[in-house]
């Protein structure tokens, strides 16, 4: 009776160009770009300027197609039996033994195809034509019109496939088609669980309150038997059974569920990750024909947002504590999906979470991320910042789309909401600027055709599906100022990178920068990955092809300019950007958990790359950190002190990110990079009140103090542990040495502002 699963992937698929009539062995979950590399038709894509040569690709179709038999002859009894794909990537018409099923368009949701007559014994035939994704787009732009969008072809606003793969300012243009997720085949009986949902009502100290809500599917309108039990550590705590009188089509109900002495779901930082599990099943006559489980957590979490002197305030707060969000903005970690491995999300996201970090945000312009992802971000605590598919455009508003994106926003809503990570749902990346900030043109205050998204459909479902989790329209959005307000809501912070030195960062006063970023290169040891020896040189075209913003590597010289001397040596090149990186990201965030909690987050833009490229990321393609990862690490500890340029010397402040007072002595002394002369000394007992900042200090300074070559240095001591921070008064590029000597003391500066 229970349902049967046959899992298609595997090595029996092949692929091939539509037009030719040879086929090559491919890959399920597989990629297009990968299977003609893997195939030995294309050389490494990442390689050179190899993606130039690759645009072809997506000009043209592809067929994938497996042969399967069914050994289990039970299956043919089954009510139902479906073709069920968890992701096709994207413009496809499917068929099943010379029948045609029907067509995708969304790589954003599941596909379900009945299969119940077709399906053999033997030899079943299962093709898919995938229609070349840039033209697919193209057509609709051609149908609709022509609308507005920064990156990539703007046709992709009307693919509902992962926008970066149309080109980004950090990631290269593969247009990708193939099948990114599982694709099987199911028999079920009676009925099936289309989804469960376990949300917390109430939580006390003695007892949480549950809502457990189902979601069934009955082929027959008979009567079931529900179990549902809860599970914490393996040991059963609650059980509940009910008979359900089902109708036949879609039910729904709830079972009221209470857990005594909950253990509460924190994030990293401020406490533990309990993870409970719900196991629910479906049975006829004492058979199990359907079974669902997952786990959840037990917390509260809300955005707080309070009108004060300057606007409204920004601040997640997890159980009662107001949280300080810090964390990172999260691209999808590779060109082609199929690659990445659950080894990779893990690693990742340890790093983030290992650097202090408790939030990340999926960014909008890549793709709902996989399970992995946020079953690691639930036992890490890292809160996710959950945004919708949609960035950097103006999105069309016709029904077929309407309906395209309900479907998509339908499913990804069910299959993430029992996540205790999910911490907000976003409209969009960016797309505010449009109508508010007249971006590409765009008429300033002229209604986008998509507002009905951002504004009905996407709250709507969220009203009733996970009505405890703010939905946020768009990232960066404001009440009185819908695009990018200082006063209220989110901010993306982009002066500094794109016009400014860093220490502009000083005027920035969101309330929570949800992005901010500076761009260094890749790690040295990645280079030769797409680089060959004569290419290794800054201003040649492989190197400038992996840096993909518009005047990226100029901008790289500018900054690097404006503290150090420039270089033209690689691996010093690599050294300083990402020094500087570090620098610039740490400059910014003190000063916004100086100002906790009328700034009340930080979120780095991006932790990560989806290829080997000079970016603004922390960690890149080859997984390994960056210089800068290491500054990050330390400035995002949970009790920093922080040392603020005064006008006539210096400020020395304590931030405590920790649920209790912290209290000790501050030594802060001007020393020489040169001679490591101290020229000034002061000790003091100071604290810090627990979740708060303070100033603890403020010194004056004369100029000899402050000259070239020195730099102030803090430590303290606290709770059995040393914190110490420098800063330095004048760019070391003024210190008047050879190349040799000033190389040294670049080093030796950066060594002391990463020791931790
Ligand atoms: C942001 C993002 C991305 C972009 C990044 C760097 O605003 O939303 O679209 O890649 O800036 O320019």
């Amino acid at each position: 009776m229970m349902k049967n699963k046959i899992c298609l992937n595997g090595s029996n698929w092949f692929f091939k160009d539509s037009k030719s009539t040879k086929w090559f062995s491919a890959s399920v979950p597989g990629c297009i770009h990968t299977d003609l590399a893997a195939a030995g038709k294309i050389s490494d894509p990442f390689y050179g300027t190899n993606e130039k040569d690759l645009q072809w690709i997506s000009g043209i179709d592809w067929d994938y197609k497996t042969r399967f038999d069914i050994a289990d002859k039970n299956l043919f009894q089954k009510d139902r039996i479906d073709l069920l794909f968890e992701g096709i990537d994207t413009f496809a018409q499917i068929s099943l033994n010379g029948k045609n099923l029907g067509r995708s368009d969304n790589m954003f949701h599941e596909y379900r195809f009945d299969v119940k007559s077709l399906l053999k014994e033997k030899n079943n035939i299962l093709l898919i034509n995938f229609k070349s994704p840039l033209k697919s787009s193209k057509n609709l732009e051609k149908k609709y019109g022509k609308l507005y969008a920064s990156n990539g072809d703007i046709s992709r606003v009307y693919a509902r496939k992962a926008q970066y793969s149309y080109g980004w300012d950090w990631g290269p243009c593969f247009t990708t088609s193939g099948l990114y997720k599982g694709v099987s085949i199911e028999g079920s009986d009676n009925a099936r669980i289309i989804s469960l949902f376990a949300q917390t009502t109430e939580i006390s100290s003695k007892k949480a309150t549950l809502k457990i809500d189902y979601e069934i599917d009955s082929f027959n309108g008979s009567e079931l038997e529900a179990d549902l039990k809860i599970l914490f550590n393996n040991t059963v705590l609650t059980t509940s059974t009910e008979s359900l009188k089902l109708q036949k089509g879609r039910n729904e109900g709830s079972f009221k569920v209470e857990i005594k002495d909950p253990q509460l779901w924190y994030p990293n930082g401020y406490g533990k990750q309990p993870l409970y599990k719900i196991d629910f099943q479906l049975k006829c006559k004492n058979k199990i024909i359907d079974s669902f489980s997952d786990r959840f957590g037990i917390r509260k979490i809300q955005v707080i947002q309070d009108k004060d002197s300057v606007g409204r305030t920004f601040i997640f707060e997890v159980n009662g504590i107001k949280i300080f969000s810090k964390g990172y903005n999260w691209i999808p970690a590779d060109s082609f999906l199929p690659n990445v491995t659950a080894k990779q999300y893990k690693k990742l996201l340890n790093l983030a979470k290992e650097s202090n970090a408790n939030m990340m945000r999926i960014w909008g312009g890549g793709i709902y991320e996989d399970d992995q992802f946020y079953k690691t971000c639930d036992e890490l605590g890292l809160l996710v910042w959950q945004d919708f598919m949609f960035a950097c455009a103006v999105y069309p508003g016709y029904k077929g789309f309407l309906d395209s994106v309900t479907r998509e926003a339908n499913y990804q809503i069910r299959r993430l909401r029992n996540h205790p990570c999910i911490a907000l749902w976003c409209g969009n990346n960016e797309n505010e600027a449009y109508k508010w900030d007249g971006w590409d043109g765009y008429p300033i205050g002229k209604k986008t055709p998509d507002e009905t998204i951002f504004y009905k459909i996407l709250p709507g479902l969220l009203k009733k599906l996970d009505p405890a989790t703010l939905y946020w329209p768009s990232s960066p959005w404001g009440y009185e100022k819908a695009y990018d307000s200082k006063t209220t809501g989110d901010s993306h912070s982009w002066e500094v990178w794109n016009l400014r030195d860093y220490t502009a960062y000083s005027k920035e006063t969101g309330r929570f920068i949800s992005e901010f970023g500076f761009q260094s290169m890749p790690n040295f040891s990645t280079i030769p990955s797409y680089a060959g020896a004569s290419e290794r040189a800054l201003t040649s075209e492989v190197m400038e092809n992996h840096n993909k913003q518009i005047e990226g590597t100029s901008k790289l010289y500018r900054h690097m300019a404006l503290w150090f001397p420039v270089t033209e040596d690689l691996k010093e090149f690599v050294f300083r950007t990402q020094m500087l990186q570090g620098q610039a990201l740490k400059y910014g965030i003190e000063h916004w958990r100086r100002r906790k909690f009328k700034t009340a987050g930080a979120l780095i833009w991006q932790l990560n790359d989806c290829w080997p490229v000079a970016s603004w990321s922390l960690v890149d393609y080859s997984l390994k950190p960056k210089l800068s990862y290491a500054y990050i690490k330390k400035v995002f500890s949970p009790l920093l002190v922080s040392i603020e340029k005064q006008e006539n010397g210096i400020s020395v402040w304590l931030i405590n990110d920790t649920q209790s007072k912290a209290a000790g002595k501050l030594t802060v002394s001007i020393k020489s990079l040169i001679d490591d002369k101290v020229s000034f000394e002061k000790k003091l007992n100071v604290s810090v009140n627990a979740n708060t900042s303070k100033k603890a200090v403020t010194l004056k300074l004369d100029n000899a103090h402050q000259s070239c070559g020195k730099y102030v240095y803090a430590v303290f001591e606290a709770q059995g542990r040393q914190y110490s921070n420098a800063l330095l008064f004048k760019p070391l590029k003024y210190l008047r040495l050879g190349k040799n000597e000033i190389k040294k003391i670049i080093h030796k500066y950066s060594s002391i502002e990463t020791k931790s």
